[in-house]
C-alpha cells in the first residue's frame, strides 16, 4: 500500500510546523520532511519539537547536504533525535540546492563520491555507535558516541539526475524524487531500476518516493492560484532538456526568471501557463488529485510526499486530504 509523506518547509514558527505535524499525523499521513536550507529555522531543532509532540509519523530531514553539515554531525543529530522517537526517524540526504549554497561560497564538488561516502559514515555510526573511514573528501579517524541511537535510521536520498537515481538505487534505503509529473517519474525510474540491477538489489527493497509539489482544494481555480508562485521558481529553474521535455519553451522560461530576479512577481507568475502547472506540479480538485497519483502509483511509487503549497490554505488542505484522498487510497 502506498504511504503518505508531507513536506514543511521551516519558514514558518516551530509551533506552527508542529501543529501541521500533528494534524497530518491525526489525518493519516506516515511520514514528515522537513526541508534544510541554512536561511530557514534549523531542521533539527524543528524536527525536535515534531518528535515531542507526535506518536506515530516517522520524521526526518528532507534533505540535508554534507557540504554544510559535516556527516558526523548529521548522524549525531539524527540519533539524537531517535532518542525521543525511538523507530521514527528517516534521514534525507542529497547534494544540496546549488544556489542557497553558492550564497555561502559552498561548491557542490564530486557530489557522487561526497554521498556515498557520507552514506557510508552515518550507516556505520547510526547502526554500530562507531566509524573509522577514509574517503577522499571525507576521513574519519575515530568515531564513537557515548550514547546509543534507538532503532532503526532508514537513509533516503533526494536525487534527480541519472547518475544520482542510480547511486541511490545502489545505496539507499529510500529515494526522494523531486517530481511531479509520471514522464519525469518514469524516467528517473529508468536509472533507479539500472542502479538496483547493478548491485542485485530488488526493487522492493527501496521505497521510492516522489517528492511532488502539490495543491489541493474542491475549486480547481483555487488550487491553482496557490501552486503559481512554487511552478514559476521551479520553471525558472529548470534545466533545458527537462523543459523540453514538457513542451515548455526556454524563451518563456526565461522570461519568468527575468520578472523574479527583477522581483515583479506579479508579471512572473502571470506568465506560468496550464502547460508549467501540469508539468511541475498535482494541482487541482480531489478528482484530479487521486487521478495524479494513481499513475504515479502504477509507475512504482512507494511513497507520494505532499510538498508545497499543499494547497491556499495548509490547515484545509491537510483536511481535505483526509478526507478524500487518503482513505481512498488507504481502505
Ligand atoms: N536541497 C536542499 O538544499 N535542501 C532541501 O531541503 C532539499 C530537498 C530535496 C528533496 C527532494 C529532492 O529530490 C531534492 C531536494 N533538494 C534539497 C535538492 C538536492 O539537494 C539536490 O540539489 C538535487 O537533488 C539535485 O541534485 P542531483 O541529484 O541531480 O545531483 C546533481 C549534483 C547532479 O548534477 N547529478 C548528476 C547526475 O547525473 O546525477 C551527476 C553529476 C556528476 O557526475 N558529478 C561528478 C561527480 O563525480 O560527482 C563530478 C562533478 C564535479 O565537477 O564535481
Amino acid at each position: 500500500m502506498v504511504k503518505f509523506g508531507i513536506e514543511f518547509v521551516p519558514m514558518d514558527l516551530y509551533w506552527r510546523t508542529t501543529f501541521y505535524t500533528i494534524q497530518a499525523e491525526k489525518a493519516g499521513f506516515d511520514h514528515v520532511w522537513i526541508t534544510d536550507h541554512f536561511n530557514n529555522r534549523n531542521v533539527y531543532v524543528t524536527l525536535t519539537c515534531i518528535a515531542l509532540h507526535t506518536n506515530r509519523i516517522k520524521m526526518g530531514p528532507g534533505v540535508t547536504n554534507p557540504y554544510l553539515v559535516n556527516p558526523v554531525m548529521t548522524a549525531q543529530s539524527v540519533a539524537s533525535i531517535s532518542e525521543i522517537a525511538p523507530n521514527r526517524v528517516t534521514l534525507g540526504i542529497g547534494a544540496g540546492d546549488k544556489t542557497t549554497l553558492s550564497l555561502l561560497g559552498v561548491e557542490i564538488k564530486s557530489p557522487l563520491r561526497a554521498i556515498r561516502e557520507s552514506v557510508e559514515i552515518i550507516r556505520s555510526l547510526i547502526t554500530t555507535g562507531k566509524a573509522k573511514y577514509s574517503g577522499k573528501i571525507f576521513s574519519v579517524q575515530k568515531a564513537k558516541f557515548n550514547f546509543k541511537p534507538k532503532g532503526n535510521i532508514p537513509i533516503y536520498i533526494g536525487a534527480q539526475g541519472p547518475k544520482m537515481l542510480e547511486l541511490a538505487a545502489k545505496i539507499g534505503d529510500g529515494i526522494l524524487i523531486n517530481a511531479s509529473h509520471p514522464k519525469d517519474i518514469g524516467d528517473a525510474y529508468q536509472y533507479i531500476k539500472s542502479g538496483a540491477e547493478k548491485v542485485n538489489r530488488k526493487l522492493d527493497e527501496i521505497d521510492v518516493a516522489a517528492y511532488t509539489s502539490f495543491s489541493i482544494h474542491e475549486k480547481e481555480k483555487k488550487a491553482i492560484k496557490a501552486a503559481t508562485p512554487v511552478v514559476a521558481f521551479i520553471v525558472s529553474g529548470s534545466p533545458e532538456p527537462v523543459l523540453e521535455k514538457h513542451g515548455i519553451s526556454v524563451e518563456d522560461a526565461m522570461a519568468i526568471k527575468k520578472a523574479l530576479e527583477a522581483g515583479n512577481w506579479g508579471e512572473a507568475f502571470s506568465k506560468v501557463t496550464p502547460e508549467m502547472i501540469d508539468a511541475f506540479s498535482i494541482s487541482g480538485t480531489p478528482e484530479t488529485c487521486i487521478e495524479r497519483i494513481n499513475e504515479l502509483i502504477k509507475l512504482g511509487v512507494t511513497q507520494f510526499v505532499v510538498g508545497s503549497p499543499i494547497g491556499p490554505n495548509v490547515r484545509e488542505a491537510i483536511d481535505l486530504i483526509s478526507r478524500e484522498i487518503i482513505p481512498h487510497f488507504k481502505e
